[in-house]
């Protein structure tokens, strides 16, 4: 039986003409992809001959308690996951690997290699997805990989990124669900460049090398991720927002949109209906730019409110797969995934909780009076005894509590680590 603070927020919500018992419904079929990253500020546990410190992105902080292997990170996921409501999917990168014997470089990574991380997660249903790493190595140690001017570095990046297709092809072969394989190179240039075509062709052709292989839809879906700069890359990024926007369209890949990667006023909200008139799908990454792309932990903002009313109103949720993309050292790290999964389902929440069908009537008759007094009175009604519900159903603490649960892991475990 549900708490008396549901059924009076029910009919609060009834008297609007919103079901919240298909909401919860629908909420709960909405898969996340936790990013593993979070887990230990993007460090990967490859072979150290590979890795070179050039990751592209800073991660700042020095909280203790850092997953230093799989297993720690895995069992970190484990208790992100158990407070999480809902079942979800996992995000894992290339520079996750496991080897058994002797490692090999990237070029050579195969199934294999992350067999340990499919096996994990079919025991604890849940979808993985996949990405290619072309940072954190010596071969991108001058921040070029798939533009690089030498062939010879372009081809074994070319390398990575096909085996790494197959890889992901593969995982949503075990899984029976399609695996979303997303790439995203870190090549730019810190100061003026003499020449913004020759980089942008050679991704071109990169890139359609590496997708010349049909491999099968329903395991493997394909994205591209635009940046607007970096740190390292200030003045020239190749893989921009036209160029991969172009580059989707005409080869009807999914097209991935992260919030951080725009100017700091632009927002993704407005660009999604605009995509997916011409790409099959979109990827989002959910993260948090304050000033820069600073990924910070994703909360219950205006932006992040805003992307999800745009994916609802639209009708855009079948073609909407959603990522997390942040990684905040400062913070408890399992209390980071949760704080930001959490958000992004609360504002999923609060755009399925619209009266859709009203305002798009108020819309339609001219009346924006009336459109806009509805969305300012939707604002303040008892959308926490709903969420509070979802959790309740889904058996994770709806309140705070889940905190207490984190507090107790990080004594007994993540202290532990030195
Ligand atoms: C980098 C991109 C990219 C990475 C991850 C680790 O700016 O956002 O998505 O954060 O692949
Ligand atoms: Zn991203």
């Amino acid at each position: 039986m549900s708490p008396a603070s549901y059924q009076l927020a029910r009919q609060q919500y009834a008297d609007r003409g919103v079901d919240t018992e298909t909401t919860l419904d629908l909420l709960s079929q909405i898969p996340i992809s936790l990013q593993c990253w979070q887990g230990d500020d993007v460090g990967g546990f490859e072979a150290s001959a590979w890795q070179s410190q050039n990751a592209g992105f800073q991660t700042t902080g020095n909280y203790p308690g850092k997953a230093r292997t799989s297993e720690e990170l895995r069992q970190d996921l484990i208790q992100a996951f158990a407070l999480i409501p809902g079942s979800h999917r996992l995000n894992l990168h290339a520079c996750y690997a496991e080897y058994s014997s002797h490692p090999v470089d990237r070029d050579e990574l195969a199934i294999e290699h992350f067999q340990s991380w499919v096996d994990w997660c079919k025991e604890h249903r849940l979808g993985l997805d996949f990405n290619p790493t072309f940072f954190s190595h010596r071969w991108a140690s001058n921040g070029l990989t798939l533009t690089h001017p030498d062939a010879t570095i372009r081809t074994f990046w070319i390398r990575h990124a096909i085996a790494c297709r197959q890889i992901s092809e593969n995982i949503g072969r075990q899984l029976g669900s399609p695996t979303i394989y997303n790439l995203w190179i870190p090549d730019g240039s810190k100061d003026i460049v003499a020449d913004r075509k020759t980089p942008r062709l050679r991704l071109e052709e990169s890139l359609d090398q590496i997708f010349k292989e049909h491999l099968d839809s329903q395991y493997l879906l394909e994205a591209v991720e635009s940046k607007l700069f970096g740190i390292g890359s200030e003045s020239y990024v190749p893989g921009s927002y036209d160029f991969y926007l172009g580059y989707a369209t005409t080869r009807k890949k999914l097209l991935c949109l992260d919030a951080g990667h725009f100017h700091p006023t632009e927002s993704i909200a407005d660009k999604i209906s605009s995509v997916l008139q011409f790409v099959p799908a979109i990827l989002l990454h959910v993260s948090r730019g304050v000033r820069w792309d600073s990924d910070h932990v994703v909360i219950l903002d205006d932006p992040t409110r805003a992307i999800f009313e745009e994916v609802v109103r639209g009708n855009f949720l079948p073609q909407t797969h959603i990522g997390l993309d942040f990684f905040d050292a400062s913070i408890n790290r399992v209390a980071a995934w949760i704080i930001g999964t959490r958000a992004t389902q609360k504002a999923l929440l609060l755009a399925l909780l619209e009266p859709r069908n009203a305002l798009r009537q108020f819309e339609q008759e001219g009346d924006f009076t009336s459109r806009l007094a509805l969305l300012e009175e939707m604002k303040s009604l008892p959308h926490g005894a709903i969420w509070e519900e979802f959790c309740l159903r889904q058996e994770v603490p709806g309140s705070l509590t889940w905190l207490d649960e984190v507090k107790r892991y990080e004594r007994s475990i993540l202290s532990q680590r030195p």
